[in-house]
This record gives C-alpha cells, structure tokens and sequence, in this order.
C-alpha cells in the first residue's frame, strides 16, 4: 500500500438517546471505552474511539443522545453533539428499530431532533439500524 493510499477519516455516532451508539462504538473498537447503560442520556460529553486497521484509520466520536424533551439535554451535552458533528467526515444516526416496531408512533418524535440537526447536511451518512437481534422477522 503506498502512502497516498492510506486513509483517515472521522466518523460521528449520533441520534437519540439509548439507541445504542456507545454499545456500537465499543463494538466496533473490540473494547469498552465508552458507557453503555439501559438509562437514556447516559453518554454526557464527546467520547473518540480510534480503530485502525491495514487500509484506513478511523475516529469514531460517541456524543450524548438528540432528544426532542427540552432540558433533558444540558448545555454542554449539546455543545459535544455539535462539537462531533462539525468535525465529522461520515454521519452515522444510529436508531433503536426494535423501539420503533413496538412503538411506531415515537419515530417521527425521536427523528425530529435529528432530522433538524442534519437538515442541509451533504456529507455522506450511514444509517445504523440497530438492535435488529430483538426480532426474527427483519
Ligand atoms: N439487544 C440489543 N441491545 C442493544 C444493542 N445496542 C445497544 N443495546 C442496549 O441498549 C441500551 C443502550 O445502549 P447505549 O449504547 O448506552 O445507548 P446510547 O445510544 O449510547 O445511549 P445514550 O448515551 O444514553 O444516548 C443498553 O442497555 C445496551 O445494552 C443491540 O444491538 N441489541
Ligand atoms: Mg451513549
């Protein structure tokens, strides 16, 4: 592999809150290095994973979970979320699907906050549709 060849890239995990965005980032990483609880609004400031393999390095930024409740989300919670956001090169949303089976009507709730965030947005997204382990028929 030449030099010219290597790549680096940041990647920033977002979305609501206990969609699983620190549990993918440990998962991704093959260690823990940010807090995964079942409470919401677990992941407080902007957490990096760096994972490195032969072709690309990659930083992968955890933040706290976009909620639509005001004053759920502090001021600095926020600050983090931006902070990811404005340095990422990927978008990745991560969402709870098992959530939105059971509760269909939560989805444009929890979508709102994020849809705005990402509103004019024209970097590339990857979105994670996560937790499909919860259900058989995907
Ligand atoms: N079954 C299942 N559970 C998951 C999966 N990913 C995460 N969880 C569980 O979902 C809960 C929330 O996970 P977190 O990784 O803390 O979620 P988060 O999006 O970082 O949450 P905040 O930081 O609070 O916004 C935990 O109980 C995890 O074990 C998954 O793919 N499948
Ligand atoms: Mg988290």
């Amino acid at each position: 592999m030449t030099a010219q060849s290597y790549r680096c890239g940041w990647v920033a995990l977002m979305g609501p809150p206990n969609a699983g965005k620190s549990t993918l980032l440990n998962a991704l990483l093959g260690q823990k290095v940010t807090i995964v609880t079942p409470k919401p609004q677990t992941t407080r400031n902007q957490i990096v994973g760096i994972h490195t393999d032969e072709a690309a390095q990659t930083v992968f930024m955890d933040t706290p979970g976009l909620s639509q409740v005001r004053g759920r989300l502090s001021k600095a919670m926020l600050q983090a979320v931006w902070q990811s956001l404005n340095q990422a090169d990927v978008i990745m949303p991560v969402l709870d699907s098992h959530l939105y089976i059971r509760h269909p009507d939560y989805l444009e709730r929890d979508l709102a906050p994020v849809a705005e965030a990402l509103a004019s947005e024209t970097r590339p997204m990857i979105v994670v549709v996560n937790k499909v382990d919860l259900f058989a028929d995907k």
